[in-house]
């Protein structure tokens, strides 16, 4: 517990040194220092009497200083000095969506704003549009955030859920008194947007784990509170759930907290004609009340006499009905997928190189992959102009060779506000694979977006649309399309259609791939990752996929390259 705090502190610091502006070393010591302190085998202290904690990777000198004084007086000093310079609101325009410590800064010392209201307030003053850097479409983007911000009564992205309940749930795993914390609820169902963090804890005192729950840095309000349940705020705006359970609860309450709701009630009426009785924490015999040892949800399942359901799968969608029939659908992991068709570099706007790209990939266990870096017209990322593009393939296919990786040489080419494509047929022709996306001209009516994305599905050179209804999740509604003219499109022509990892994208979503698997229209499950890291978006990907049924002949960058090939005729 102790350890636990001290690491908050520390992150705690780390956050308000970035909004400083601080070195980002610096920024990344208190970080990596509070990580360490997380997972020592011993008190800090202990350490710190015994002489081990200044061995420990992760903690420097001047770290070691910060925590010696924390052990006697109980506060960081840089910490402390820090909560003077910079004021609790100020915290709080990170919240807003795309403001970043950068900004932060910006509204803090050029407005002298420090609260959410104020800095509104200079908004509307229209004083933000006159900072260094920014204009009138940052102050209008602003506004609109703190709009948002403000409903919040909506759904969350999984991009914005998913690194704090991480975060959570690892700090509450870490406490010696947790057997185990459990993600739950939608978001272990994988769902793209969820409406709160629901978390299952395995533990004999539900009490302590209730107490640290809600003090966690991360909440602001704590709003219901038991002796083995509570509810909260974070302070990013979503609601939290906490329920703790014994051992033997394990199973069926995994179950149950992962829902859906429609899938629960679904299992209650199998196990009742199965002549049990389920609910929230155990399955018992309905008629001698018995209880069924049930340690996981495997065994919960086994014992209604079904395979294991994936969490992907629980909406009632058919799954139990497939379950009973043996009819599920074969899982879709990260393994089988070969390739990632959707990549950007340093010639657009990426931040690696080509090179640096197919390493990684290749490190990840891609076998194939294609460069798709943006077109010309998309000037606020850096589009290609067509030497440039040509320049890029001359090197994509050296490389390629020289790693012995193949690598495909692509773009991502603008699908203009007519239908038309950002490049001549000449030099389309002389790339391996096209991704054809809309980028511009949103506002367009349904009927305008679909012709125009009907072009350049049957435009020959074109082989995949890139993220095809443009959604950005709480923050873009997606264009109106209609989608099934496009899938129906995408058949005749033998096209693909992608699946954007990207976690604020998740486009198409589960509802038109699963169309296109209806149709048998592959889809490509794309990172579209602008660094090495994001190559790591694959995983969401998959899992995302998976609630649309999809099974690796459904998706194109599953299949060795030569059928990839075959299919878009090279
Ligand atoms: P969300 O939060 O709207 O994104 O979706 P969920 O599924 O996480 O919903 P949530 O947080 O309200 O509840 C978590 C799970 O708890 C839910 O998936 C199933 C279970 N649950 C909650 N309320 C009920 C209920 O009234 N009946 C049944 N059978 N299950 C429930
Ligand atoms: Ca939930
Ligand atoms: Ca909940
Ligand atoms: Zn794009």
């Amino acid at each position: 517990m102790e350890n636990l705090r001290l690491s908050w502190l520390l992150e705690e610091a780390a956050a308000l040194m970035e909004i400083k502006g601080e070195n980002p070393f610096k920024v990344r010591a208190f970080q990596n220092a509070s990580r360490a302190v997380s997972s020592l085998p011993q008190s800090y202290r202990q350490m710190l009497q015994n002489g081990q904690l200044a061995k420990v990777q992760g903690i420097g000198k001047g770290l070691l200083s910060q925590i010696e004084k924390y052990a006697v007086n109980g506060t960081l000093p840089a910490l402390a000095e820090l909560q003077q310079e910079i004021p609790e609101g100020v915290v709080e325009f990170l919240n807003i969506p795309n403001v970043g410590p950068k900004m932060a800064r910006l509204f803090y010392e050029q407005l002298g704003v420090t609260t959410v209201e104020e800095l509104e307030d200079a908004a509307r003053a229209r004083k933000v549009r006159e900072l260094k850097g920014l204009g009138g479409k940052t102050e209008m983007g602003l506004l609109r955030g703190i709009e948002r911000m403000r409903q919040r009564s909506g759904r969350t992205s999984t991009a914005i859920a998913r690194p704090l309940a991480e975060e959570v749930r690892e700090m509450l795993q870490a406490l010696p008194f947790v057997e185990t914390c459990t993600i739950a609820g939608s978001l272990r169902r994988q769902r793209d947007t969820v409406k709160d963090l629901d978390f299952l804890v395995i533990s004999h005192e539900p009490a302590k784990v209730i107490e640290v729950f809600v003090s966690l840095p991360a909440v602001k309000e704590i709003t219901a509170r038991g002796t083995s349940k509570a509810s909260v705020v974070f302070r990013a705006g979503l609601n939290g759930d906490v329920r703790v359970l014994n051992q033997e609860q394990y199973g069926c309450g995994l179950h149950y907290f992962t829902g859906s709701q429609a899938h629960n009630i679904r299992m209650r009426q199998v196990a009742k004609d199965n002549g049990y009785v389920l609910n929230e924490y155990s399955l018992t015999h309905g008629e001698t009340h018995n209880a069924v040892p049930i340690a996981d949800e495997h065994e919960l399942y086994a014992a209604l006499d079904l395979p294991y359901i994936e969490p992907e799968l629980r909406e009632d969608r058919g799954e139990i009905e497939a379950a009973q029939k043996g009819a599920l659908p074969k899982r879709l992991e990260v393994q089988h997928i070969r390739g990632d068709l959707h990549m950007h570099t340093v010639y657009s706007d990426g931040v690696n190189t080509v090179a640096e790209m197919a390493e990684a990939a290749r490190s990840k266990g891609r076998t194939y992959i294609a460069i798709c870096d943006h077109s010309r017209s998309l000037k606020v990322a850096n589009g290609m102009s067509a030497e440039k593009l040509l320049r890029q393939v001359e090197e994509v296919r050296t490389l390629a060779a020289q790693l012995d990786f193949p690598i495909l040489a692509g773009v991502e080419c603008d699908i203009l506000a007519d239908g038309s494509l950002d490049y001549d047929d000449e030099l389309l022709a002389q790339l391996d694979i096209v991704v054809a996306s809309i980028h511009s001209g949103f506002q367009q009516e349904e009927h305008q977006l679909t012709r125009r994305l009907l072009r350049a599905i049957a435009h020959p050179h074109v082989h995949i649309i890139g993220h095809p209804t443009g959604r950005m999740l709480g923050q873009r509604e997606p264009y109106p399309v209609d989608m099934e003219s496009v899938i129906a499109a995408a058949k005749q022509h033998r096209k693909i259609l992608e699946i954007n990892a990207t976690p604020e994208r998740l486009d198409l979503n589960e509802t038109y791939a699963a169309l296109c698997r209806e149709n048998a229209v592959p889809v490509a499950i794309n990172t579209d990752a602008h660094r090495t890291d994001q190559l790591d978006y694959m995983d969401l990907g998959v899992a995302y996929a998976r609630r649309a049924w999809l099974e690796p002949q459904h998706v194109a960058n599953a299949w060795p390259l030569q059928d990839l090939l075959a299919y878009i005729g090279k």
